[in-house]
């Protein structure tokens, strides 16, 4: 039996999911009562230091935390709950952290995007018996923005690199806490929790140890969820966002062992869209969560979900709110959310008014779950103009020209699946969701989707150079080449494809075995 401290901030679903994968029952905390009756605690925490902290004293968490942390028993914590066992954060500087190890927490002081969001390596500075079957070349998933700094070196773990070298895991006795997602980080972490939970005590190191580590180029697979006209939900995809082939929704499979399929082949990351989302109301599409809580239970990589993801009041008259159709997301199985037409009205009105309200679906969002599960879906069209001032918008020249010989273009946002232009470019939205706390922007191109004829380098040049978050770059992938082009001649941290997976023609695997040497990926 597992005991594992939920204080309620975020998704413990995929910690819940990876326990139970290896063989454990998890037992969740709900009094401090519960955490002196533990044998073994893992402490899954995500979101803001601040949040964690005071919730932790609210529920009178914390002294029985404490109790538990010096009494030697075993303990796993994960993220957030790392950074929490140090003495303050630049993060909530008006909220210790529980002290129990000298040091503090920072910010990430790199010119690299922030936060640092993906696979990266481990450097052993010490043996431990979580090491047991891992060679030292394999890459953990991770996400946070800030990051400990302990006073000595005693306690250190591993390190790992990100602009400079960082503490990404620590050990004490029985105490072990890591920064990156064991429960997200595929075969390597599931290995690393398993012995966690055998208790074995042997310390071994691994027998490989980088010199350096380098943040791997994810490669994801996205799946636009929909039901056909039978009412069955089905991965389907379009063309230039057009779904439908002789009057019918294309079927291209089953959502939830497509996931699983793309999980064993190697895919770094799972994005659901559910595309109709913007008109059928994702809390009365109990099928679209089901399909999340399924394949949490078998896909141990993370899963992004976005479509519908807004205020919505029923025909009853009863209001939910954006934040608690993410929240359903998350509690299904979801490590992040993708938000896209609400985002776009919702730059048009702070452009409009010149000042955010704190109360849009992002802003409450990034601050309940932070900002790492907050991804800006956008859905831009070319639109081809004379000058680079004929229009108010971010302009840019590009090297195809328009029908009528155009050497400039903006790119237009729009909303409900490419149905509705909206007056506002990509890169203006892009750069404002990063400053309402958008964590990620998920980049497609209308023209380009479903083409098989490469991603739109400049789209995505023009977007990355704007904003210091992550961009995923989506839409056109016809071959591993393309993959090639989108990470050496454009910083995108990530590129997602659909249709060359479903229709199997080029698999994961290959586009990995392609890029192997060239770039930095995840190994298989
Ligand atoms: O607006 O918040 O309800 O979210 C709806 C979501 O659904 C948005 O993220 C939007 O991109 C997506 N969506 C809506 N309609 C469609 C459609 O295709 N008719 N899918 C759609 C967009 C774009 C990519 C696609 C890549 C790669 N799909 O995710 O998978 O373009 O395709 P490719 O590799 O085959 O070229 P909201």
């Amino acid at each position: 039996m597992i005991t594992l401290l939920d204080y309620g901030a975020g998704n413990v679903r995929s910690v819940i999911n990876a326990i139970e994968r290896l063989g454990e029952t998890v037992s969740l905390v709900n009094s401090g009562a519960d955490i002196d009756r533990a044998e073994r605690l893992v402490f899954p925490g995500v979101g803001n230091f601040g949040a964690l902290m005071h919730t932790l004293r609210d529920k009178g968490l914390r002294e029985p935390l404490l109790r538990y942390l010096r009494s030697g028993k075993p303990f796993f914590g994960i993220c957030v709950a790392l950074q929490a066992l140090f003495e303050s954060s630049e993060e909530a500087p008006e909220e210790p952290g529980l002290g129990l190890l000298p040091g503090r927490v920072q910010r990430f002081t790199c010119d690299l995007a922030i936060p640092h969001i993906g696979w990266n390596g481990l450097k052993a500075r010490q043996a431990s018996p979580l090491f047991h079957g891992l060679t030292g070349n394999e890459k953990f998933y991770f996400v946070h923005s800030y990051h400990v700094v302990p006073t000595g070196n005693d306690d250190i773990l591993t390190t790992t690199d990100y602009g400079y070298e960082f503490v990404s895991a620590i050990q004490k006795g029985a105490m072990v806490a890591t920064q990156f997602h064991p429960e997200k980080s595929g075969r390597a972490g599931l290995k690393l929790l398993e012995n966690f939970l055998a208790g074995t005590r042997e310390a071994v190191r691994p027998a490989a140890c980088p010199q350096t580590t380098t943040l791997a180029k994810r490669i994801i697979a996205c799946l636009d969820v929909r039901a056909n006209d039978r009412g069955d939900l089905v991965v389907t995809k379009g063309d230039q966002y057009d779904v439908r082939e002789e009057g019918a929704v294309r079927n291209l499979g089953k959502p939830v062992e497509l996931a699983g399929d793309y999980y064993e082949q190697g895919a770094d990351e799972i994005t659901f869209l559910n595309i109709t989302g913007f008109r059928d109301f994702p809390l009365q599409d109990m099928p679209m969560l089901a399909v999340l809580e399924q394949t949490s239970k078998n896909v141990f990589v993370p899963l992004t979900i976005g479509g519908g993801i807004r205020d919505f009041t029923d025909r009853d008259g009863r209001f939910s709110s954006s934040l608690e159709v993410a929240s359903q997301y998350f509690r299904s199985g979801a490590d992040k959310v993708s938000i896209g037409s609400d985002a776009v009205l919702i730059v048009e009105e702070v452009l409009k008014t010149g000042r955010a309200t704190g109360l849009s679906s992002i802003e409450q969002i990034a601050r309940v779950y932070g900002n790492q599960a907050v991804v800006i879906s956008i859905d831009p069209r070319r639109v081809y103009v004379t000058g680079p001032d004929a229009v108010p918008h971010a302009v840019i020249e590009t090297r195809f020209p328009g029908p009528n010989g155009e050497r400039y273009c903006w790119y237009q946002c729009t909303i409900k699946g490419g149905r509705e232009g909206r007056p506002v470019d990509a890169v203006t939205l892009a750069k404002v969701c990063e400053q309402l706390g958008a964590g990620e922007i998920l980049l497609n191109c209308i023209d380009k989707d479903g083409t098989n004829s490469g991603f739109d380098l400049e789209l995505i040049n023009a977007v990355r150079s704007a904003v210091t978050i992550p961009v995923i770059a989506s839409s056109g992938a016809g071959s591993a080449q393309h993959f090639l082009e989108v990470f050496t001649e454009t910083r995108a941290e990530a590129a997602l494809a659909a249709g060359i997976f479903h229709r199997k023609e080029v698999p994961i695997g290959e586009v990995k075995e392609y890029l192997r040497d060239k770039v930095e990926i995840r190994p298989l």
